[in-house]
């Protein structure tokens, strides 16, 4: 029997990593730092959101303006905290059931795809060792529209030459689910955006569903 699905498109930090938790130490770090309040109830709006556009939501909160210059530097200072953070990455950063997964489509031949909004993508798949598991990699790098817009997952759909309605997002971002949705995909909804109305499938965490209920859409 052929599969309804034919590739995997994965984000990446909240879904195959546990990155999510070093960008709100990150944020909370700067915002401390500047005297704005972040909580992380703010820090569920950052996901799967670019780096300025996050900068701009925390900024909400300010009680002064910044100017152009003075954001490129403080958004420059988040990550050079975030990227210290990716040094320390190891195999135990992969979040629970995703070498399962990865395993299963691959015998499987299902393809796989990372489409994440992140400029640090290559670095962190290479710190979590997982760099050589997935036929095509779309991240920040290569698009400038970030979540919920669909750029960069119809570039990874377009990349594994696969039509949109074969390819199955997975996604914790309530932008990431909006994202798959608007570029014609499949949603598998898990973490903080398992309640999205727009997810085809839900599961608490890659451990919660079955290869046959991704490829096959039912539980
Ligand atoms: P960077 P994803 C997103 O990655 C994160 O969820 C989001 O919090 C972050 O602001 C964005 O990447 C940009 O990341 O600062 O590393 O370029 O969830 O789309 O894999
Ligand atoms: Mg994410």
């Amino acid at each position: 029997m052929t599969n309804k699905i034919q590739g995997v498109i994965f984000d990446l930090d909240g879904v195959i990593v546990s990155t999510d938790e070093y960008h709100f130490r990150a944020w909370k770090k700067l915002a401390d730092e500047e005297g704005i309040p972040f909580t992380r109830e703010d820090n569920e709006r950052l996901r799967g959101v670019s780096r300025m556009e996050s900068l701009d939501i925390i900024l909400e909160k300010s009680e002064r303006t910044y100017s152009p210059e003075e954001k490129v530097a403080m958004a420059e200072r988040k990550n050079a905290m975030y990227r210290e953070s990716l040094a320390d990455l190891t195999p135990d950063d992969i979040l629970p059931g995703v070498n399962e997964i990865l395993s299963g489509l691959r015998e499987r031949g299902i393809k796989m795809a990372i489409g994440s909004s992140s400029k640090n993508a290559l670095p962190i798949l290479k710190g979590v060792g997982l760099a050589d598991r997935f036929d095509v990699i779309a991240d920040g790098t290569h698009i400038s529209r970030s979540k919920p817009d669909p750029e960069v997952f119809e570039l990874a759909g377009r990349l594994l030459g696969l039509d949109p309605s074969v390819c199955l997002v997975v996604e914790d971002a309530d932008a990431g689910v909006e994202a798959g949705v608007a570029a014609g995909m499949p949603v598998l909804a898990v973490g903080s955006a398992a309640g999205h109305p727009g997810a085809t499938l839900r599961a608490p965490d890659l451990t919660g569903i079955t290869l046959d209920a991704m490829l096959n859409g039912s539980h």
